[in-house]
């Protein structure tokens, strides 16, 4: 087993601030890097029914002058390429980068021949219900694998000793198939996010209300539609029994995009429905309702971030 290292956490939100907590239950301090100045944050996480306190150190990016070895990026997608490159000069030759967020942008990463990437995704839901107090609701899986074939080696013969180096409470396993599993993530979270921010509502209510039930079972099969056509190959076809199980076991959750709306900030869903309908154009499919949802939550994002 690998000794301890220090992980560095480039995005503070609800998942990377969810690692930060089960690595302290691990008894493993992290850095959190992010663009406000520095801070130190005595945290809550609740979850299972049981809360539990811990620190969590955020560094301001411009501050940072040790030499990062093991970083996890949760970063919204459109804001990953600017933050790494931020602290790019700082990751050692070695370096091992796991990026775990929504969206397909860690397959546009490119790091140096000695650094290993990985890609994450995960079905955890997590939000802060104020500044302080952060909610783990599921607990859902993470898959983390190679995200190209060149790493691919790396991979397969360290694969347990990284698994050993996160936290052991989250439900994390390794896969030969990550590409398959991100756009899997990203089909559901077309499905769930904006839905869910037109309704206003929780991950649960997409499915027990039959009337929004019924619009998420259209939307899910216009997606499926484009994903087919895009990846023929993917195991994954019809996407609604995986987004109805997502949706139940992560019920109590608000998800990543309605968060982002209701604290004013920029939302994935450029990088979630927005692509997905500029890749059904390209296919000559029409995506009406994804369309739909990419307006409605534009509308939102502006209306929220008028002063
Ligand atoms: O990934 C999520 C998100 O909110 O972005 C899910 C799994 C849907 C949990 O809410």
């Amino acid at each position: 087993m690998e000794s301890q290292p220090h992980w560095h956490i480039l995005g503070a939100g609800a998942i990377g601030s969810l690692w930060a907590a089960y690595w302290a239950l691990d008894n493993q301090a992290t850095t959190a890097i992010v663009r406000s100045p520095a801070k130190k944050l005595h945290l809550t996480l609740h979850h299972h029914n049981n809360s539990f306190s811990f620190t969590q150190y955020q560094v301001n990016h411009a501050e940072l002058n040790t030499p990062i070895k093991h970083l996890l990026i949760t970063t919204k997608a459109h804001q990953t390429i600017n933050a790494l490159n931020t602290i790019a000069p700082l990751l050692s030759d070695d370096a091992t980068v796991i990026v775990l967020q929504n969206g397909l942008a860690a397959e546009n990463i490119q790091l140096s021949p000695n650094q290993t990437l990985i890609a994450a995704t995960t079905t955890d839901g997590a939000h802060f219900k104020d500044n302080l107090n952060l909610y783990h609701i599921g607990p859902g899986q993470t898959y983390i694998g190679a995200i190209n074939n060149k790493q691919s080696k790396f991979f397969n013969e360290r694969q347990q000793s990284l698994l050993e180096l996160l936290p052991t409470g989250l439900n994390v396993k390794t896969c030969d198939n990550i590409e398959e599993r991100l756009w899997q993530k990203f089909a559901i979270n077309c499905a769930i996010n904006a839905l869910g921010v037109k309704h206003q509502c929780t991950n649960g209510e997409l499915v027990t209300n039959p009337l929004i039930r019924k619009e998420l079972a259209d939307l899910c099969a216009e997606i499926s539609e484009v994903t087919t056509a895009l990846k023929p190959d993917f195991k994954f076809q019809a996407i609604y029994p995986k987004v109805a199980e997502v949706a139940e076991i992560t019920a109590g959750n608000i998800n990543s995009t309605l968060q982002d709306i209701r604290q004013r900030k920029e939302s994935e869903i450029k990088a979630l429905n927005g692509y997905l309908c500029l890749c059904a154009k390209k296919e000559s499919i029409s995506t009406p309702l994804n369309e739909a949802l990419v307006k409605l939550v534009l509308q939102q994002e502006k209306y929220y971030q008028q002063p």
